[in-house]
Formats: C-alpha cells, structure tokens, sequence
C-alpha cells in the first residue's frame, strides 16, 4: 500500500500502456458505444469474439452475462495494454435502487479479478456517468472509495490511474485524489 500511486489522466483510455484497462460494458458483453465502443474498434474483432464465447457460456446467468456490479476479463486484442476488464455499472435510476452499491462492487470485482491474475496496474474509466448517468460526483467519490478500501487486500497492483475523458470529472478526481 506505502508504494501506491494513483494517477489522474484526462484522456482516451484505449491509448494506455498498462497491464489492465477496465471496460465500462453493458450485461450483454457485445459491444456498445462509449468507451465500450472505443475500446471494441481500437482492440479489433478479437476482443468482440471473446466476449460473445464468455456470453455464449453465461447465457443462462440471471442478469444477463455479466450483471451490474460484476466483471470479467478477457485478452486485449490490438491494444497495448494486456487485458480487458470488462464491467457493468448501474443504470442511474434516482440513487434508490442500490446503484451506489454496484458502483462500488464495479471497481472492487475489477481490482480482485487484476490481482487474481497477477496484473500490477490497472486504469479505469469513470465507470456509469456517461449513457448510464450517473452523477459525477457522486460517482467519483464511490470509485476513490471502493479503490481505496479494495487496495488493502490487493498488495500486488502498485499502479491505478483513473481516465477521464471530460473536464468536469477530471476535476471531480483531482480534489478527491488531493485530499489522500
Ligand atoms: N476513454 C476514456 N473514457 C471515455 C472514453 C475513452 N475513449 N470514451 C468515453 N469515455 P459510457 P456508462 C467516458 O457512456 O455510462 C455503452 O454503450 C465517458 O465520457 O462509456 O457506464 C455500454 O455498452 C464517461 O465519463 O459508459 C453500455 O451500454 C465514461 O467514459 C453503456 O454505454 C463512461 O461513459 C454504459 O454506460
């Protein structure tokens, strides 16, 4: 935890050489647009073909194959990073339907799934405040928080930098992570 250090970029996740980028997906795994859209055309049809055969196994999971709160991972295609992992973000639905819960579960899964697979740094995009609408701020600090909280049990991964692709999260980040 003392070697940790978490990075803030603003910019377009699919250019980073790391050992994970996190995919900001939907249930059905095919593909959408987005990040999912940018990372699915810069990795190539590869990545899209890895998805449908873990859908193809998952297809009978209630909650589609890969429910909100859950990850998976997969290679990454023509990417520079080595893989993807792909997770589900709540739908923004008022904040009553346990949405800062799967918000939380998203970073963390992601996290344990990196360190389960020995990968040592990982990027995240802002997972659910784009299509999903979930407010930024308050989705901000959910990340920072389930990074954080997560990070205790994960001493392998060294580096995590969080992508934001607009300004106003990014300055969202910037005060949350200047306050650790
Ligand atoms: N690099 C980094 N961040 C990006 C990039 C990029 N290249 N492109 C967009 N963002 P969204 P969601 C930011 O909508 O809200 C898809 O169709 C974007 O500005 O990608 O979780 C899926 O298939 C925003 O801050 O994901 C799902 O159906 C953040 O990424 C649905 O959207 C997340 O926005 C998921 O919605």
């Amino acid at each position: 935890m003392e070697d940790l250090k978490f990075e803030l970029i603003l910019g377009d996740i699919t250019s980073l050489t790391v050992d994970a980028i996190v995919n900001a997906a939907n249930s059905s795994l095919m593909g959408g647009g987005g990040v999912d859209g940018a990372i699915h055309r810069a990795a190539g049809p590869a990545l899209l073909e890895e998805c449908r055969l873990i859908a193809e196994r998952r297809r009978r999971n209630p909650g589609g194959a890969c429910p909100p709160g859950d990850a998976i991972i997969t290679g990454a295609g023509r990417l520079s990073c080595r893989k993807v992992i792909h997770t589900v973000g709540p739908v923004w639905r008022g904040g009553g339907f346990g949405e800062a819960e799967i918000l939380t579960s998203c970073y963390r899964k992601s996290l344990l799934l990196a360190a389960g697979s020995g990968l040592r740094s990982i990027a995240f995009p802002n997972i659910s405040t784009g299509v999903y609408g979930y407010p930024k701020a308050a989705a901000a600090k959910i990340a920072v928080a389930s990074v954080k909280n997560t990070l205790l049990q994960t001493p392998l991964i060294t580096r995590v930098i969080f992508v934001c692709f607009d300004r106003e999260n990014y300055e969202f980040y910037r005060e949350l992570i200047s306050g650790l």
